[in-house]
């Protein structure tokens, strides 16, 4: 990354022996001669040095110390009432050619946009300190992995980054003197005058700039200091970065969980399965299967992103490229996902949560009675009945992935766990089945492209709205989103076997808004389903959209005829919902029309057709 017209005295550059690469020095020269820190600190990834960066954030009051009973070496933090979410208006990629980043994403011309970085960056760490946080996405050495380095004025990022990804000095020495990285910028925008007080949470109130450069693979970041705008080896790289490197390298970088499902016969499948931000990826990662269930295993992999390779042997490779979760809070609890609960028991941080008098945290759904007074995610007292929420919708736990329970033994593996399925899924209220299986590979691009979810509280806008999320990626691809599909196409076409394409939704309600799916851990019926389906053990039959499981082919144990009725009506097809829908699919078409594969046009069609022979209400036939 070149930055041009620096001047003025740089601070010192401090890099310790362990560092051999010349051009990652230059950089941070560069960076800091740009950005005039008080002082740099190379990030080493100890354990003391997290340690030394927590107790100072506990003395800038941005970490407030949890009881070491309750929740040991645990913090919270409160971030600034402006920044609470991904903030996706900010957002750009900024290739060469505007074509190239389509039409879903915001674009400038690079030149013009480092112009305008380039003063934004210009003094703004002025005051605080530059950490250089070096950091491989995947087992360092892995032929899966990528190696970045973020420079941040951050201690709270600097310390979230140990956490979710392999942080420090083993990933400077994997560069050796000239090992590829994607430079990751990154400053929360506020610097300090001479004797200027910080604030517990800065960040810049009027810019925010999320900036990719995909020729360049580099990445900017201004003005704010929140999750997947701050922790750069999340979205940005190992998403919006990682996917224009997968579409040139012929990889794929998905917004995915990857799990292991064994059966009691002690078979092994791995799926990978794509959801919209805040809709229970963690849940699912770390499901725990109904007592009927007895046998079978849930193993967890990874709980939001997967990197995937086709494999000598023609099967995909999934890694997870993370090291930690960044997972929401509000509805986790010991009832929706016990393992969640477990593996934040300690040495893990909490933002935007509510604190109790004795030094813990809760939030919405963490227990079924609240506690009678808390601190809320704002810092003021709190009761239930004050009418306010205790805990931001979006308030997040940062936790170590090896504290796990669930954690599958292969999550480290450097070759990556082969994959047997792929499921997508919205939130969506009507319209989408409980579950269906796509006819095949091409088919089950076209359901994942056109995929529709209601809006959450992960990014910055209006919730509960139904937008178009492709393949959950809608936020997160980092090109021409009809390049996208066709690379999937392409991957999957050129596979002998590819896995099989299966769409759920967790999420339709009744004319009451009621749920129809228990959700949750009886999630593992549906997947059963799609393990069997995969084994090739059980049938399904042909609906208009796919192939779907009858009622007998569902384990039902433990579960009350209510929960099968309400099953039949969530596999429904509604003729006059499809219709709406399928011009939903249209109207995402036209936008993409030049770069949109002919298959999708032909695949419309053919749907419309299947739905218009088939009875207004599509149901399952009985048995
Ligand atoms: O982007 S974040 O990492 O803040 C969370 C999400 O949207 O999944
Ligand atoms: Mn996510």
């Amino acid at each position: 990354m070149k930055i041009e017209n620096v001047a003025g005295p740089s601070t010192a550059l401090n890099a310790p022996e362990w560092v051999r690469h010349t051009a990652l020095k230059q950089w941070v020269t560069q960076v800091a001669a740009l950005t005039r820190p008080e002082r740099i600190v190379w990030c080493d990834g100890s354990t003391a040095e997290y340690d030394r960066l927590c107790q100072e954030l506990v003395s800038a009051g941005t970490f407030r110390p949890l009881n070491p009973t309750l929740r040991p070496n645990s913090f919270l933090a409160l971030s600034d009432p402006s920044d609470v979410a991904r903030v996706e208006d900010r957002t750009f990629i900024c290739s060469v050619h505007r074509h190239d980043a389509g039409p879903t994403n915001n674009w400038m011309a690079p030149a013009e946009m480092k112009v305008k970085l380039g003063k934004l960056f210009d003094g703004c760490m002025r005051g605080r300190t530059l950490y250089v946080v070096p950091f491989s996405m995947g087992p360092v050495g892995s032929p899966l992995s990528h190696i970045g380095v973020e420079l941040t004025d951050s201690a709270y990022v600097a310390v979230s980054m140990k956490i979710m990804t392999r942080m420090g000095r083993a990933a400077v020495e994997a560069l050796g003197e000239d090992g590829n990285f994607v430079p990751c910028l990154h400053s929360v925008g506020m610097p300090l005058a001479p004797g200027q007080a910080d604030v517990p949470w800065p960040c810049n109130k009027d810019d925010k700039y999320i900036v990719h450069f995909p020729e360049e693979n580099a990445i900017w970041s201004f003005g704010s200091g929140y999750g997947g705008n701050a922790l750069l080896g999340k979205k940005c790289f190992a998403l919006r970065i990682a996917s224009t490197m997968g579409r040139e390298q012929g990889w794929l970088a998905e917004h995915m969980l990857i799990l292991g499902v064994q059966s009691p016969g002690g078979r092994k499948h791995y799926v990978a399965a794509a959801f919209p931000s805040a809709c229970g990826k963690t849940n699912f990662a770390m499901l725990i299967p109904p007592p009927v269930f007895a046998g079978w295993k849930v193993t967890t992999v990874g709980d939001d992103i997967a990197w995937i390779k086709p494999g000598a042997d023609g099967r995909l490779y999934a890694i997870n490229p993370e090291y930690g979760f960044f997972g929401v809070a509000p509805g986790t609890s010991d009832q929706s996902n016990p393992n969640a609960m477990a593996t934040m028991k300690a040495n893990s941080i909490f933002t935007n949560v509510a604190l109790t008098p004795e030094g813990d945290v809760w939030w919405e759904g963490m227990t079924d009675t609240p506690p009678a007074k808390l601190t809320d995610w704002q810092g003021q007292e709190w009761t239930p009945d004050c009418g306010r929420k205790a805990a931001h919708p979006n308030a997040r736990f940062t936790a170590p992935a090896s504290q796990c329970p669930s954690l599958d033994p292969e999550w480290e593996n450097t070759q990556g766990v082969p994959i047997s399925a792929f499921i997508f899924g919205g939130r969506r209220t009507t319209t989408m089945p409980l579950v269906v299986e796509s006819f095949n590979w091409t088919d089950g691009v076209y359901l994942a492209a056109t995929m529709g979810s209601e809006t959450t509280a992960a990014a910055a806008h209006k919730v509960g709205e139904v937008r178009r999320d492709p393949f959950a990626m809608l936020p997160f691809c980092g090109y021409h989103i009809g390049d996208y599909f066709d690379h999937w196409l392409e991957t999957g076409l050129r596979l002998p076997g590819p896995p099989r394409i299966f769409c759920v939704n967790w999420f339709r309600k009744d004319e009451n808004g009621k749920f129809l799916w228990p959700g949750y851990g009886d999630n593992m019926r549906v997947l059963q389903w799609i393990i069997e389906r995969c084994e090739g053990t059980t049938g399904a039959v042909e609906s208009p959209l796919g192939w779907m499981p009858t009622e007998g082919q569902i384990e039902w144990g433990g579960l009350d005829q209510s929960v099968r009725n309400s099953f039949r009506q969530a596999m429904r097809l509604d003729r006059e919902d499809w219709v709406r829908e399928l011009l939903l699919h249209e109207e995402l078409f036209i936008k993409l029309y030049d770069r949109l594969p002919k298959e999708f046009v032909l695949r419309r069609e053919l749907l419309l057709a299947a739905l218009w022979r088939s009875p207004e209400q599509w149901s399952l036939p009985a048995g």
